[in-house]
């Protein structure tokens, strides 16, 4: 109804008619049933044609009123004292850290804010991992570890020791600035601190939990996962951006947990609005049960005594930039800005002091609130749940910080502002001591201490807590992997085609073939996997409700519950994020996946970087394949699909392996020695690995060439005995391989050069074994130096080197440092652009003649040919010296 036909009620009998009716339904028989009745009359409406506008969201009040509650079967008084010791220590911790040097940070808001959030989960909800159990998933809120530690303290799993090493962890066994698997892999699973990744991991986790449940690796039960979100967080797209997946999915297992102290790191989240609100909106749009939060339980005999609604008015009508206010001034000033605006309400908390009124506590920071929405969430089937809690920013941080703009960034709390958070919590710790900060451990036989060992040991034991091994898989040997081990003869394919070829091996491997998960984000047929669809199925929760239109064709699109194949859509952000729950679930559900995530390599690490980042900090295992990789291999697809730096991009993450094969037997090679290294060996390393589409015959697989081909480089081919003067080496990898070995036939044939030609599989791991000679050496100036691999293959050769590639020149540029001979980089650096194989290739200056050309430059720079002939090759090869340079058009 528009305001304008609002005001002209024209029959307010009418209206007070229906008013009543629903009035007295409300009151006899409760608010389920007058929802299910105005949803009969506005379906009526709707299929009378009447277009009613959807509303998505509710009053500013708590989703589940006070009857409705389920209420804490513990004792809350109990649990008072250990969440206010656990505040106590969580602050005193970081300002401890920040008097040995203000330069270690951290926070103490957030964790104020959310203590109760936490607490009530440790205390009543959150399985660990056990034999009867196998574990709720949390995705801690990053700034908010300094209370999850202070628990663990409480708990007797850190010591005092352990927190005053709090952000400092270079010399062994301190405490992690935010969630990190790889600092802490006994305790942290789930980096959350870069924003909106946790969110976006946990739908795809709880996704994949399902997946491994409905194709038998385990038996998910009652599990959840657990996400908490900043308010502030839920600007980031990745945060809302897979929302839809989780209803669509049916995600019952997945609750997020929003912790709205309406405040981010400058200042309020939503100042002119309500970010509850607006959160609500979003994800009741998008299907979720929403549960709100806001008001604590002293709000609720304000609320039954507002009979006129003026007080629901008031809440409605605040934004909570005023919200945020009423808590940073106080009760004096709550009463008169809030309560003031209307004389009913100013008589409504008449009785009431200033202290009362600021007592009035917000939803998140009431345990009975919080328990009895946790409750309903674990409860509820068929939808995935959000909270939204309502909190204050620094609560109990006093004049230091509470609700103020500043809180997010302090970590300094002065002797006055320690005692009255001391005083507010009641923390026994005396006047004299106070200025120290010192912890609080409640004594091993006090009934704090007896508490919380019981509420956790009924739970299963300790939390958080990560695995960190899974039973070792019977790898297949590289024999498995014959038909790509021989040469193709006469029949040209592409890497891609061969790796779907392993793939398809790895499926049918009796061992390990149902721990394989094919991963694509609607590329398979552009990478020829189509095959899969029928043969593996496509997951799919409900099966498949239709009859596919190509159902009579051999590799129909069959959707599967049970299928193997993860088909995400146009969305590279969730494939990743469910790559790494299936290169995490050795840990998170101790099964070890082995996930393929076949991506476009120029959609891969730019458009998702961080995550995989992220990835190496969880220590994910598994392979992820670039397809259509190369700045000129992919050829019509132009600027923004031509990759030539994905690997420079992969060399950024410390635990990730990259190769740039070229030839199927390499590829064969790197994919069953990264089964064997992270599935038999268990490292805690994940494979990069491009693949292209161009068609080429392969070759046999040399003899010995596997050593060389993992550590990045072997002798592809060598020449015959050539005088000395004129031989070159040659080196490239990918598709610009197959340009070098002709150039060196070029070279025969025209110049008399002789080139020895090195395929070199992966730059990146070449110069990680150089950078690590060359630093051992430094360090061991009087020992026998390390030999880099590099230098092992170059020692002795002649001739300088040439390095071609399809990626930008700092890829193989790397091994600089480690050539003994003069060495010459080729490269594709600048925009890609749409044309021939060909004509990229001689635009980038990749092809056998710039090669040829480079060959013979850096032979005439060693006196070894006239310069004269550089420039007859030059233009015999038909190069415009003068052409725009790559780089810069
Ligand atoms: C991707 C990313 N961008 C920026 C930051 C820096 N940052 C850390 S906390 C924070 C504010 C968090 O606000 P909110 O999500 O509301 O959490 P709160 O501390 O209020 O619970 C920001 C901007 C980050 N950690 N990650
Ligand atoms: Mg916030």
């Amino acid at each position: 109804m528009t305001r304008e036909k609002e005001q002209n009620d024209n029959d307010p009998i009418e209206t007070r008619e229906w008013l009543d009716s629903i009035n007295s339904v409300l009151e006899t028989q409760g608010p389920e049933r007058a929802h299910f009745l105005i949803e009969q009359v506005i379906s009526r409406a709707r299929e009378a044609g009447v277009n009613l506008p959807y509303k998505a969201t509710t009053a500013y009040l708590n989703t589940i009123t006070p009857e409705q509650e389920e209420r804490i079967p513990g004792d809350p008084g109990m649990d008072w004292r250990i969440r206010a010791i656990n505040r106590w220590n969580g602050m005193a911790m970081v300002v401890r850290a920040n008097r040995i040097t203000s330069e270690l940070g951290g926070h103490i808001a957030s964790f104020a804010s959310s203590a109760t959030l936490y607490d009530t989960g440790l205390n009543y909800f959150w399985h660990a991992p056990g034999a009867t159990h196998g574990g709720d998933l949390i995705y801690f809120q990053g700034h908010a570890v300094p209370g999850i530690y202070a628990r663990a303290f409480m708990e007797g799993r850190l010591s005092e020791d352990d927190l005053l090493m709090f952000r400092q962890e270079v010399d062994g066994g301190g405490l992690s600035s935010y969630p990190h698997p790889w600092l802490m892999p006994d305790f942290w699973q789930f980096p959350t601190v870069s924003m909106g990744l946790g969110p976006l991991k946990a739908i795809y986790q709880a996704r994949f939990m399902k997946y491994l449940h409905n194709r038998g690796h385990i038996d998910m039960g009652d599990r959840k996962v657990w996400c908490f979100i900043g308010d502030g967080e839920t600007d980031e797209p990745e945060t809302l951006g897979a929302i839809g997946l989780a209803t669509r999915e049916k995600l019952d297992n997945l609750i997020f947990v929003i912790n709205c102290n309406l405040q981010r790191l400058d200042g309020p989240v939503r100042g002119n609005a309500k970010i509850i609100q607006e959160l609500e909106g979003e994800f009741h749009g998008a299907g979720w049960n929403v549960i709100k939060v806001i008001w604590g339980s002293l709000w609720d005999p304000l609320l039954a005594r507002d009979t006129s609604g003026l007080l629901k008015k008031r809440m409605e009508e605040c934004v909570d930039g005023e919200y945020q206010a009423f808590k940073a001034k106080g009760g004096a000033y709550t009463r008169e800005h809030f309560f003031g605006k209307y004389p009913e309400l100013k008589t409504l908390v008449a009785g009431m002091s200033d202290e009362d009124i600021w007592r009035l506590n917000r939803g998140g920071h009431d345990p009975h609130k919080v328990y009895a929405a946790y409750a309903a969430a674990v409860r509820h089937k068929g939808q995935p749940t959000v909270i939204l809690a309502k909190t204050i920013k620094g609560y109990g941080m006093g004049e230091a910080g509470e609700g103020q703009n500043i809180t997010h960034q302090q970590k300094k709390m002065g002797e006055d502002a320690l005692k009255s958070f001391r005083d507010r919590f009641d923390i026994p710790i005396s006047d004299e001591e106070i200025s120290e900060a010192p912890f609080y451990r409640f004594p091993d036989d006090s009934p704090e201490a007896k508490y919380m060992a019981e509420r956790r040991a009924a739970l299963g034991g300790p939390l958080p807590a990560r695995i960190s091994e899974a039973t070792p898989l019977e790898i297949p040997d590289l024999k498995a992997f014959d038909a790509q081990l021989k040469s193709t003869g006469e029949r040209e394919v592409s890497t891609t085609m061969a790796f779907v070829r392993i793939l398809n091996t790895l499926c049918r491997d009796k061992a390990i073939g149902k721990y394989v998960v094919p991963i694509v984000p609607d590329e398979s047929r552009t990478f020829g996997m189509e095959g899969m669809f029928r043969q593996l199925g496509i997951y799919a929760t409900e099966g498949q409700l239709y009859r596919p239109e190509d159902a009579d064709q051999l590799m129909y699109y069959r959707e599967d519950k049970k299928g193997q194949v993860l088909q995400e859509g146009i969305n590279e952000a969730g494939a990743m994020a469910s790559w790494i729950a299936a290169s995490t679930a050795y840990s998170s559900h101790g099964v070890p996946m082995i996930p393929f995530f076949i991506l476009y390599s120029m959609f891969g690490f730019q458009r998702v970087g961080d995550l995989a980042w992220a990835a190496g900090d969880m220590r994910a295992r598994g392979f992820i394949l670039g397809g259509t990789a190369g700045r000129t291999t992919l050829a019509g697809e132009g600027l923004q699909h031509q990759d030539g730096h994905s690997h420079i991009l992969a060399g950024t993450v410390p635990n990730c392996v990259s190769y740039d094969p070229t030839f199927a037997y390499e590829l064969a090679v790197i994919v069953q020695d990264g089964l064997r290294r992270m599935y038999a060996e268990r490292e805690s390393v994940y494979y990069y690995i491009t693949i292209m589409n161009e068609n080429y015959g392969h070759p046999d697989m040399p003899e010995d060439a596997r050593d060389g081909i993992l550590k990045g480089l072997y002798l592809f081919r060598e020449a015959g005995g050539r005088a000395k003067k004129k031989r070159v080496q040659l080196m490239g990898s990918g598709t610009i391989l197959r340009e070098v070995i002709a150039a060196a036939d070029l070279l025969e044939a025209d110049f008399g050069v002789a080139s020895d030609i090195w395929s070199a599989p992966s730059f990146n791991e070449l110069a990680r074994e150089g950078q690590d000679c060359l630093r051992w050496n430094r360090l061991h100036p009087e020992e026998k130096p390390k030999v880099s691999h590099v230098e092992q293959c170059l020692a002795g050769r002649s001739g300088p080197v040439i390095a071609a590639t399809d990626y930008i020149k700092s890829y193989a540029e790397q091994i600089r440092a480690l050539v003994p001979q003069a060495y010459l980089v080729l490269g594709t650096d600048g925009f890609g652009r749409s044309d021939t194989r060909k004509k990229l290739r001689k635009f980038f200056e990749v092809d056998r003649h710039f090669i040829a050309a480079a060959a013979l430059k850096a032979l005439a720079d060693e006196g070894a040919v006239p310069a004269s002939e550089v420039a007859k090759a030059i233009n015999a090869f038909g190069i415009d010296a003068d052409k725009p340079n790559p780089r810069r058009s």
